[in-house]
């Protein structure tokens, strides 16, 4: 099927021709590619091109697509019905996994999405509190809640939109957004308005301004002076967990907050969502408390299905085999583009990876907003023609999955040597 008459189709239906912004291209120009399946470390398009996928649906496919053991559990799942309205088994059984694999999680509530489970948190943080202000970090974007819709990361970034018309200013208000690993920042907001903050939300490894790092004592300030204030300390690891480590980014750095929210790949490719945190916070949350969450897809059997499959597999995995396949294909693009004395800067943790079209350090929004998105554009579709699928937004993360071979790494690298001999950046 031609892609330029589904994108055309597409527009008349569905605001944009895509249910999610950044899928439109907007800022690399060209039609985006319609999907039609996907298998390990490809997907195909609607034309039937093939491309080594980068994207992994924005993070859930860590083992790659249509993975044999995940599509099974789906099957014998929806076997058995595809939703309930009523509690099972199954979310207790991921319940314990999500238990077990993080220290600061004692209770878990399942949902359907990444943003229900931040939009949660922040509503939980002021129930508990009896706080309404929060801080997040400019750059990070944590889902669509309106609360959060400040100075965000992701598709708000790459479309450069402020904020969103729609949030009450007085709702907005309450959110302050500081530049992230500045804990100087930090410090004096909460000398300004410690009485009245709720929680500090961040991602502790940003994703979505482009891979950032953590500098080294950020996180642990964080947790040191929200502690002294009593303030909650709310952990997004939406795209960290289990992409890091088995587990989260907490687990790598010892750092225990008040509330972890998850989603992506504890669903296995299928909607979900989960908020986790000390059980005096969690029971706050209705029927035990008065903070009310509710959701008839929350739980699902079949995201259960995937996301424990997906859980287990992951047990038996090196996610230092993984993050060995992330390395060298960064240090390809590194070697590709000094040779021909292009600046760029390549941001990666674990699996994770972002190629910013600037020559400086990339530690926060500010230094990320530096790109030239316009070569990153140029990047972008380069290597598309060659089947490569990235982000197609600069202020994005890339992903390697367990599913990507030597070999796709080695024709990644490939495609980008031609594409910087091509000349077009
Ligand atoms: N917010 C996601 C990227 N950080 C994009 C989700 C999507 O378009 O699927």
């Amino acid at each position: 099927m031609d892609m330029n008459r589904l994108f055309s189709e597409a527009q008349k239906l569905i605001p944009g021709g895509v249910n999610s912004p950044v899928r439109a291209f907007r800022s690399v120009g060209g039609t985006p590619r319609f999907i039609r399946e996907a298998a390990g470390a490809k997907v195909t398009d609607a034309e039937g091109r093939e491309y080594i996928d980068y994207v992994a649906s924005w993070g859930p496919m860590i083992l790659g697509h249509s993975h044999p053991g995940v599509v099974r559990a789906i099957r014998e799942a929806a076997g058995r019905g595809t939703s309930y309205g009523a509690p099972t088994e199954a979310e207790i059984t991921m319940a314990k996994k999500i238990v077990d694999a993080f220290p600061a999680i004692e209770m878990v509530r399942m949902m359907s999405s990444g943003t229900e489970a931040t939009m949660t948190a922040i509503r939980l943080a002021r129930g508990y509190t009896g706080k309404e202000m929060i801080v997040k970090f400019t750059g990070c974007y944590h889902g669509h809640a309106d609360s959060l819709l400040v100075k965000a990361g992701s598709g708000v970034a790459t479309l450069g939109i402020p904020g969103s018309p729609g949030i009450p200013k007085r709702l907005a208000e309450l959110t302050l957004s500081l530049p992230y690993n500045d804990s100087a920042a930090v410090r004096e907001a909460i000398r300004r308005f410690g009485s009245d903050l709720a929680c500090v939300i961040v991602e502790p490894v940003a994703g979505n301004m482009g891979v950032v790092p953590p500098e080294p004592g950020f996180l642990e300030a964080l947790r040191e002076m929200t502690r002294e204030q009593g303030i909650l300390l709310i952990f997004d690891e939406v795209i960290t967990g289990f992409r890091v480590a088995y587990g989260g980014w907490q687990n790598l750095s010892g750092i225990a907050p008040d509330l972890t929210c998850l989603g992506k790949i504890i669903g296995g490719g299928l909607p979900v969502g989960a908020l986790g945190g000390r059980r005096e916070i969690m029971e706050h949350l209705a029927p035990t408390g008065p903070v009310y969450q509710a959701g008839t897809l929350s739980g699902n059997p079949l995201a259960m299905a995937a996301g424990i499959a997906t859980l287990d597999l992951l047990q038996g995995k090196s996610y230092a085999d993984l993050e060995k396949k992330a390395e060298t294909l960064c240090n390809g693009y590194r070697d590709l583009f000094a040779r021909k004395g292009i600046p760029v800067r390549i941001n990666r943790v674990g699996s994770m990876f972002t190629l910013f079209c600037t020559g400086g350090e990339v530690t926060d929004f500010a230094s990320a907003s530096l790109s030239d998105t316009e070569r990153f554009g140029r990047f972008f579709q380069g290597m598309l023609k060659e089947g490569i699928y990235l982000a197609p937004a600069q202020f994005e993360a890339g992903f390697v999955s367990f599913a990507h071979t030597d070999q796709d790494i080695a024709r990644t690298l490939e495609a980008c040597g031609k594409v910087l001999d091509a000349g077009g950046m």
